[in-house]
C-alpha cells in the first residue's frame, strides 16, 4: 500500500515536471540553422522564385544577404496560448480610447469611407473597427523587416507550404516595386495598417487614391479600400451591406436543454466557422425565446439567416451572428476576433 502510494507521488511529480521541462524546451533559444543549411536552402529557394516569374534582379538582391532571425523563431515558438474569457479579451480591445479614437477616423475620413462604403458595399464602421484592432489604427504595424520574417519562418517551416507562398509574394511585392527597405511589419510577417499577409497584399491591396502604389503602411484611403475589397471580395460569402455583423442576445431559460440541437453537423471551415450553430431565421430564434440583450424581441428580418455564437460556452455571452460575421472570420478565424470587430463598430455609432 504504501509503496503504491510512493509510486504514485513519484509518477505525479515526474510527469508535472517533464510536461514543464517539455513547454520550456520549445520557448529557450532557438537552435539556428547552420550557415551551410541556409545557404543551401536558399539556392532552393532561388529556383523556386525564378521559377514562379520573380526577376533575377530582385532573387539576388533580397535574398544573397538575408539572414536567419532568431528573434523571429523565439516569437513563434513562445507564442503564449492563455485561455481568457471574452470579457478578459474585450476589456483590452473595446477600451474608451480606442473608441475615441475610431470615433475621430470616423470623422475625419467621413467623405472618402462614405465613398469607399458605397463603392465596395460595406459599412464604414466595419473597415474602421477592423484597422482599430489590427494596428490601432495605424500606429503599431510592426518594425521587423518582412523579408527576414517570411524567409526565417519559411526555413524553420519547411514543410509549411504557407510561409513559403508569403516568402514569395514578398519578393513579388518587391520586385512590383515597393523597396525592401520600407516593407516593415509583423515578425509573422502581416505587413501594415491593415495587418495583411503578403499574399493578401497582392490579392486585395487597392490603390484608391489613383498614385500608382497600393500603400497600406502610409495612406488611409488605400488602407480603408483595401480592407473593404477583402471583406467583400469573399467567394460565395459577398458582404450584404443592409445588414449587420450580428447582435447579443439573452437565451431562454431553458437553454441546457436545446442547446446541443443547435449544433452543426459534419461542419466545415476554420473552428469558428464550424463551432457556429446551424443557420435558422430570426422569427425562429425569437420562437425559441431568445431575446435582444434589452429583453426585446428579436427584429423581424424574415430573409436574414442568423447562427448562434456562444464562445464561453452555455454560461457565456451569446451572439446571433448573420452571413457578415463569416467574412469577418475569414480576416481572422477566431470567434473573439469577429465578436470584438462587431461590437467595436457598434460603439462608433454612438
Ligand atoms: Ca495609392
Amino acid at each position: 500500500m504504501k509503496r503504491s502510494i510512493i509510486i504514485f507521488i513519484f509518477l505525479v511529480i515526474y510527469f508535472s515536471f517533464s510536461s514543464y521541462i517539455l513547454l520550456a524546451a520549445d520557448c529557450k533559444k532557438p537552435i539556428m540553422p547552420s550557415n551551410e543549411d541556409w545557404v543551401s536552402w536558399i539556392e532552393d529557394v532561388k529556383l523556386l522564385a525564378l521559377e514562379k516569374g520573380i526577376s533575377q534582379h530582385t532573387i539576388e538582391n533580397e535574398l544573397n544577404n538575408v539572414k536567419p532571425a532568431s528573434k523571429i523563431l523565439l516569437r513563434d515558438k513562445c507564442q503564449v496560448e492563455s485561455i481568457i474569457t471574452l470579457n478578459e479579451y474585450l476589456y483590452y480591445r473595446l477600451d474608451k480610447a480606442r473608441i475615441v479614437a475610431g470615433n475621430n477616423i470616423m470623422k475625419k475620413y467621413q467623405t472618402e469611407l462614405e465613398l469607399i462604403g458605397n463603392f465596395f458595399n460595406i459599412q464604414p464602421r466595419i473597415i474602421v473597427s477592423i484597422l482599430g484592432l489590427e494596428s490601432y489604427y495605424g500606429k503599431n504595424q510592426g518594425t521587423i523587416k518582412t523579408m527576414q520574417a517570411v524567409t526565417t519562418l519559411a526555413f524553420d517551416r519547411r514543410r509549411s507550404d504557407f510561409y513559403k507562398k508569403q516568402l514569395i509574394a514578398t519578393l513579388r511585392i518587391i520586385d512590383n516595386g515597393f523597396s525592401s527597405q520600407k516593407l516593415i511589419g509583423s515578425w509573422g510577417g502581416a505587413v501594415g495598417m491593415p495587418q495583411f499577409i503578403p499574399t493578401t497584399y497582392l490579392d486585395s491591396g487597392y490603390d484608391w487614391n489613383g498614385d500608382g502604389l497600393i500603400d497600406i503602411w502610409n495612406n488611409y484611403e488605400d488602407v480603408f479600400a483595401s480592407i473593404a475589397n477583402y471583406l467583400t471580395s469573399i467567394e460565395k460569402n459577398p458582404w450584404n451591406k443592409n445588414y449587420t455583423w450580428g447582435r447579443e442576445v439573452i437565451p431562454p431559460k431553458n437553454i441546457n436543454k436545446i442547446f446541443n440541437s443547435f449544433k452543426q453537423e459534419n461542419p466545415k471551415g476554420c473552428g469558428a466557422v464550424k463551432s457556429r450553430s446551424v443557420a435558422k431565421s430570426l422569427e425562429e430564434w425569437q420562437s425559441f425565446g431568445f431575446r435582444t440583450v434589452e429583453g426585446g424581441d428579436l427584429p423581424k428580418s424574415k430573409n436574414l439567416e442568423a447562427r448562434l455564437v456562444a464562445p464561453d460556452g452555455i454560461n457565456g455571452r451569446m451572439f446571433l451572428v448573420y452571413p457578415n460575421y463569416k467574412n469577418i472570420l475569414y480576416y481572422n478565424c477566431s470567434s473573439y476576433y469577429a465578436i470584438a470587430i462587431g461590437l467595436l463598430s457598434d460603439a462608433f455609432k454612438n
